[in-house]
């Protein structure tokens, strides 16, 4: 039996969400469309088996299949990456943050990470998130341009002496330069964290440097410009020990301290249907065409970028280096949320953000984040990032005209008609 005989319900919900995706313009940058392999391994039989522990060392028998499977996504992590070490099981970026925290740090002790209403993450010390109540929370932000700031970012560390500083982002367009972070670390002896979720699919198409060799830890998510299933991994050098034996935090032990940090640490059964999933995801990764699919990202966001400033847009940073920017609309006098309410109703979907030393509330902030990852996966090219931000440009200027907001939502349905998504998929 199907699901649109079984449970009709369901099976409507799910073709109304595929068919918004089909027909919108998906510009959240952390949102992006995985192929149909990798949805075919999603939805396969790997859910079905529990599995704790690692390939030749489980809890439960029976894992003969999955081990193959968990090793598979193992092995071409290190090979995209470079590193020794893949840990393939956290079942989301903040599992893997907490866990890499988990791994590293005993309660009260001291992190330092990125203020989220700068552009960094939640799981990077917010007061409100576990990371900033377990944890005693240092928080830098940026320079008044909206750069990383590491004058600031040392002299904390100075002061504060923290056991461990994350550095990554969920909200900033420029390249972040590691060395530099690193000598902050070595300052003060810290253990270094890079949270790689946004850009891992640049880092491997060469469109951002690499922190491999840099920092001691990394996480990443997978769905994201990697373009794979929703998931996470952790990167890092070494090599795990035998399971039982005690260990220190050390830089030597930390593959063995991230295996335990996520089982018996915070998690449970590895999901393994998302484990094949990630396998998939990685081997197209590791074909040459995904280094032009990271080119293309960063094209287009550059493209998008241009013509939003030619119109007039104010960018944080004045623009983009990766696959995302941040459009401070308080020279167009309307909110983020507003603005992202009028787009939506356009068929463009993107988030309202709060912009550096924001005047207003997080809940309806000056900004919104835009990102090309998705719509340069439907194929996507410069020229059509041109027509996008006129249409930014129309909605933002008539964001409460109902009608106008129909017709541009016709025209972006038309042009999305160009770039078929999912076509053969129906519930
Ligand atoms: N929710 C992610 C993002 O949108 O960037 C961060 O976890």
């Amino acid at each position: 039996m199907s699901i649109s005989t079984f449970d009709p319900d369901l099976s409507h919900a799910l073709n109304q969400e595929l068919k918004r995706e089909q027909s919108g313009l998906e510009m959240i940058p952390s949102e992006n469309f995985v192929s149909e392999e990798v949805l075919e391994a999603l939805g396969s039989i790997g859910t079905n088996k529990y599995s704790e522990g690692y390939p030749g060392a489980r809890y439960y028998s029976g894992c003969e299949w999955v081990d193959v499977i968990e090793n598979l996504a193992r092995d071409r992590a290190k090979q995209l990456f470079g590193v020794t070490h893949a840990n393939v099981q956290p079942a989301s970026g903040c599992a893997a943050n907490i866990a890499a925290m988990f791994a590293l740090l005993n309660p009260g002790d001291t992190l330092m990470g990125m203020n989220l209403f700068y552009g960094g993450h939640m799981t990077h010390g917010l007061p409100v998130n576990f990371s900033g109540r377990y944890y005693k929370s240092i928080q830098y932000t940026s320079t008044k341009e909206g750069y990383l700031d590491f004058e600031q970012m040392m002299s904390l560390a100075l002061e504060h002496k923290p056991k461990l500083i994350i550095v990554g982002a969920t909200a900033y367009p420029r390249l972040i330069d590691w060395q530099k972070a690193r000598e902050v670390a070595d300052a003060v002896g810290a253990f270094l964290m890079a949270d790689i979720a946004h850009i891992a699919g640049l880092i491997i198409s060469g469109d951002h440097p690499s922190p491999v060799g840099i920092v001691d830890v990394i996480t990443t998510t997978t769905h994201k410009t990697l373009r794979g299933p929703r998931g996470a991994m952790i990167l890092c050098n070494g090599n795990p020990s035998t399971p039982l034996k005690n260990v220190d935090v050390t830089k030597e032990n930390i593959p063995t301290l991230v295996d335990r940090a996520i089982i018996p640490g915070i998690q449970g059964g590895p999901h393994n249907h998302q484990t094949a999933a990630i396998a998939v995801a990685l081997k197209e990764a590791l074909q040459p065409d995904f280094k032009e699919y990271g080119h293309q990202i960063v094209k287009n966001a550059k493209a998008l970028a241009a013509e939003l400033m030619a119109r007039g847009f104010d960018l944080v940073t004045g623009g983009t280096d990766n696959h995302l920017m941040v459009v401070d609309l308080t020279n167009k006098n309307v909110s983020g949320k507003h603005a992202a309410v009028a787009l939506d109703r356009a068929g463009i979907t993107v988030n309202k953000n709060t912009v550096p030393f924001e005047p207003r509330s997080p809940f309806d902030p000056s900004g919104i984040r835009l990102g090309t990852p998705a719509l340069t996966t439907r194929g996507m090219k410069e020229e059509d990032m041109k027509q996008i931000a006129a249409w930014i440009d129309e909605v933002i200027t008539h964001h409460s005209d109902d009608q106008k907001l129909e017709s541009i939502k016709e025209q972006v349905k038309n042009m999305t008609d160009r770039f078929p998504l999912y076509q053969m998929l129906k519930y």
